[in-house]
């Protein structure tokens, strides 16, 4: 079977660009609304995970999780979005992350096949706003995935979709669960952030602007000949 590198798939949020801080603005806007206290560090629990994942699970901290009905909780992830579609509308090309035009760009002109792994329905609009669309060859419809993040649904549709194995894929994400994903894809993953919470990862930088095509092809080659 060929070992040669065939996908590259990103995850969007913290590894193309930082929505983070918008959501959770949006998030903080909604929890004050209820009168619940919302904090950065609190945020970080909600990285890779659904609207609805992220909406349970502010509630479930605050205790307040049995006080809304399923409608009414529908109604709240809707109101997020709203504060957040509100704050997305300002994202330009300068807020695509350190150096990952260059990784598309060069990706591309090796012929290597690009998709995107968001847990975001918001994906296509942000991509569209970061004029990136023409780098992917398919990007997953978030709302048509049943299993999300730390499932390996997403990763694998991307891959089917791509026509490429599994095993020929790399990985890239932020997120605890989105790391968790790929591997279970059976897939090489690359780590953005910290050693200490995305230890499942093959290979962690701590910045995308170190994440460089050399680097890329270097460690996929090395998983292969071990
Ligand atoms: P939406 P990713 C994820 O994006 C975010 O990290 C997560 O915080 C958010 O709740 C999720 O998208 C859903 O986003 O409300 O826009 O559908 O990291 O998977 O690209
Ligand atoms: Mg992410």
């Amino acid at each position: 079977m060929s070992q040669n590198l065939e996908a590259v798939i990103f995850d969007l949020d913290g590894v193309i660009t930082d929505t983070a801080e918008y959501h959770f603005l949006a998030w903080r806007s909604l929890a004050e609304s209820l009168g619940i206290t919302f904090t950065r560090e609190q945020n970080e629990l909600l990285k890779g995970i659904s609207r609805m994942e992220s909406l349970e699970l502010i509630l479930d901290l605050a205790g307040k999780s049995l006080d809304y009905g399923n409608d009414e909780k529908l109604e709240l992830s809707e109101r997020k979005n709203g504060y957040y579609l509100e704050l997305i509308r300002t994202i330009t090309p300068n807020d695509i992350l350190p150096g990952i035009e260059k990784l598309l760009k060069e990706l591309k002109d090796h012929k290597i096949k690009i998709g995107l792994a968001s847990a975001s329905k918001n994906a296509f609009q942000v991509i569209k706003s970061l004029e990136l669309n023409d780098y992917f060859n398919y990007i997953v419809n978030a709302a048509e995935v049943k299993n999300g993040k730390p499932d390996p649904e997403i990763f694998r549709t991307a891959a089917d979709m791509l026509q490429v194995s599994y095993e020929n894929c790399v990985g890239v994400e932020d997120a605890v669960a989105g790391v968790t994903a790929i591997k279970a894809a059976n897939m090489f993953a690359i780590g953005i952030g910290s050693m200490g919470a995305l230890k499942q990862a093959d290979v962690i930088y701590q910045d995308t602007a170190d994440l460089t095509f050399a680097r890329l092809i270097d460690h996929f080659k090395n998983s292969k000949t071990k």
